[in-house]
């Protein structure tokens, strides 16, 4: 059979570099099989070309929607060098097929166009080529597929030469096979947003990151999306937000069984915590002591909880929550701004406040709590795309905490401590990295994130820390407002007078003391000292080793007893020895949570 004439097979939408091809093949005293339009050009170019028809005895039909589909044909591509397949060939009459050079309908750029109808769309699926093609590919250990006119040059050289070496053979199958399933997710990602695009399996968002990033989309291939918007309409940073806090408020409550919360700004959280009794201080410093209800759910305190943590961050926030949304919960969010929510579920009062939140746009999505990701995860950066397994390690008070490093003789950490630590470790988890959190009554007092040093993380944290609790000062409780002052206002207020920020010249002096009855005298550097010095039994938990133990040294002027990190640094042993000499428990957390 190898003295027989070879043949080709073409049949090509984009007819660039084809007359090249027809002129090499010829002259390499190939047989020319094409399709209609194509046997045309190279006919009227002067090459000697069959239709396939010649093969097929059967004509083109439904207007081209049957040209090359025959067993003449897949037979011919896809038979191997095997006795069985020339038996079967030879009682056909059918000849094998050495090169298919195909490439398909332009369904991409048809859908592409504004308006495009579903006939439309539905014609320009091509069949025969992706058949043509995928038979070829299969069959690479014997036929050549050309799907792309940029590798006809190369190709001619190599017929040149003498023959095409296997591993061109497989360089071009793979080319094929790839071309298809592109091909096959265009027409997909077509009808997903056609049939499924209602929220279904897709959902169209607002725009990307930025105004100007549209369309902008979020999909599963399987299965259902496990969320639906029972009001408003999800941003792209909306979505990475409230997927990010799903999950933690997740784990969080799966790990301590306690309802939990999370306040997301910016893909990490301003606040996150459980639902751990307010007492009358914090429910004043949090601004919800004229809450109704609030002492009976569990749910409206981790929210109070995560929204005090940093009131000044969570501006704005995606909240997520654990468990179903009732009303004291809603009634906290209805006066707060917020972006939107993410919960399992709304007691039909709470919906109906939420549903209210600015003039209906207020996000409000139910999640699916049953919902499980994959294990492999994907994304594109700058057409890349890279994957990899979830992080799917889990973080629990009983099995994270165990390793005790120093104090040598410590005894197991006390319940609160535990609870702190996996409160500040999972929040961690969903924290863009370098990360540190300091942890205290079950929720999130200061989060350092997206640092690029972990000394300035710890230290961004630390302040925030000592901020939160600068908040809880006789003085700063007895501020006295003026009449009037919104929310956000007073929480920019409170935020300097804390940090001990103090107006630089009259305009800003003005802007700060407008919001009072009374200005409060700045925190002096001895009242500062003094009531830090009160802060205590603080939990610090870092999602990657300490390199140096400046680290130590800053959690510990925040209140810091405890301590949970990764080990591997060349100065763990000097971090050891100063948390010992500060009285700070130092406990091998074994995870590193770098997240981005
Ligand atoms: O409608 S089809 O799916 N039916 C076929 O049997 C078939 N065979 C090849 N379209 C088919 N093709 C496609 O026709 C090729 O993939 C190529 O894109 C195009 C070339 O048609 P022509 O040679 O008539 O220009």
């Amino acid at each position: 059979s190898s003295n027989q004439q070879k043949i080709a097979i073409l049949s090509v939408y984009d007819k660039t570099g084809l007359l090249d091809l027809a002129k090499g093949l010829i002259k390499h005293n190939i047989r020319l099989l094409a399709s209609g339009g194509t046997s045309k050009l190279i006919r009227e170019a002067g090459f000697p070309v069959e239709d396939v028809s010649a093969i097929t005895k059967a004509p083109e039909m439904l207007s081209g929607r049957v040209k090359t589909l025959h067993p003449a044909v897949h037979a011919g591509i896809l038979a191997r060098d095997l006795a069985s397949d020339e038996k079967d060939l030879a009682e056909q009459n059918i000849q094998k097929v050495d090169y298919v050079i195909c490439n398909l309908y332009p369904f991409k750029n048809t859908v592409a166009k504004i308006n495009v109808t579903i006939p439309e769309a539905v014609e320009e699926i091509d069949i025969g080529g992706v058949t043509l093609i995928r038979a070829a590919a299969k069959n690479h250990s014997r036929v050549t597929v050309l799907s792309d006119p940029e590798d006809y040059h190369e190709f001619l050289q190599e017929l040149e030469k003498g023959e095409v070496t296997a591993k061109s053979r497989q360089l071009h199958a793979l080319k094929a096979f790839t071309h298809t399933a592109d091909y096959d997710t265009a027409i997909s990602d077509f009808f997903r947003k056609k049939y499924a695009g209602d929220g279904s399996q897709q959902i169209a968002l607002r725009y990307g990151a930025n105004p100007h990033q549209k369309p902008a989309a979020a999909y599963v291939t399987e299965g259902k999306l496990p969320f639906k918007a029972l009001a408003g309409s999800p941003g792209y940073i909306n979505l990475l937000d409230a997927l990010n806090a799903w999950q933690l408020v997740k784990e969080l409550d799966t790990a301590l069984d306690f309802p939990a919360a999370a306040s997301f700004k910016h893909v990490s959280p301003a606040g996150a915590a459980i639902g751990v009794p307010l007492n009358d201080v914090e429910r004043k410093v949090y601004m919800v002591d004229d809450i109704d209800g609030l002492a009976d759910s569990g749910l409206a305190q981790a929210y109070a909880r995560a929204r005090g943590a940093d009131r000044m961050s969570s501006f704005g926030d995606m909240i997520a929550l654990s468990r179903e949304v009732d009303l004291p919960t809603a009634k906290i969010i209805s006066r707060e701004v917020s972006d939107g929510i993410i919960a399992p579920g709304y007691s039909s009062e709470a919906l109906e406040i939420l549903s209210k939140k600015k003039g209906g746009k207020y996000l409000v999505l139910q999640m699916d709590p049953s919902y499980n990701a994959p294990a492999t995860e994907a994304r594109t950066v700058f057409g890349i795309t890279m994957t990899q397994a979830r992080n799917d390690a889990t973080i629990s008070p009983h099995s994270t905490f165990n390793s005790i490093i120093t104090p040598k003789d410590s005894p197991p950490l006390p319940d609160s401590a535990l609870r702190d630590l996996t409160v500040a470790t999972i929040a961690l988890k969903f924290t863009q990295s370098n990360s540190v959190c300091y942890a205290l009554n079950g929720q999130v007092i200061g989060l350092g994130a997206g640092q690029q040093s972990r000394i300035h993380c710890t230290r961004l944290a630390g302040d925030k820390a000592d901020n939160w609790w600068m908040r809880f000062h006789s003085r700063a409780l007895a501020v006295k407002w003026k009449k009037g002052t919104k929310r956000p206002d007073k929480s920019n207020a409170i935020d300097m007078l804390c940090s001990g920020a103090v107006p630089q010249n009259e305009a800003e002096a003005a802007d700060y003391e407008r919001n009072f009855e009374e200005v409060p005298e700045p925190f002096s550097a001895e009242e500062r000292k003094e009531w830090l010095g009160k802060l205590g039994e603080v939990a610090v938990s870092s999602d990657a080793f300490f390199p140096f133990i400046d680290n130590v040294f800053r959690a510990s002027r925040s209140g810091v007893k405890y301590i949970a990190a990764p080990l591997g640094s060349q100065n763990d042993q000097a971090c050891f020895e100063t948390a010992e000499k500060l009285g700070i428990t130092y406990v091998e957390q074994h995870i590193r949570l770098f997240h981005h």
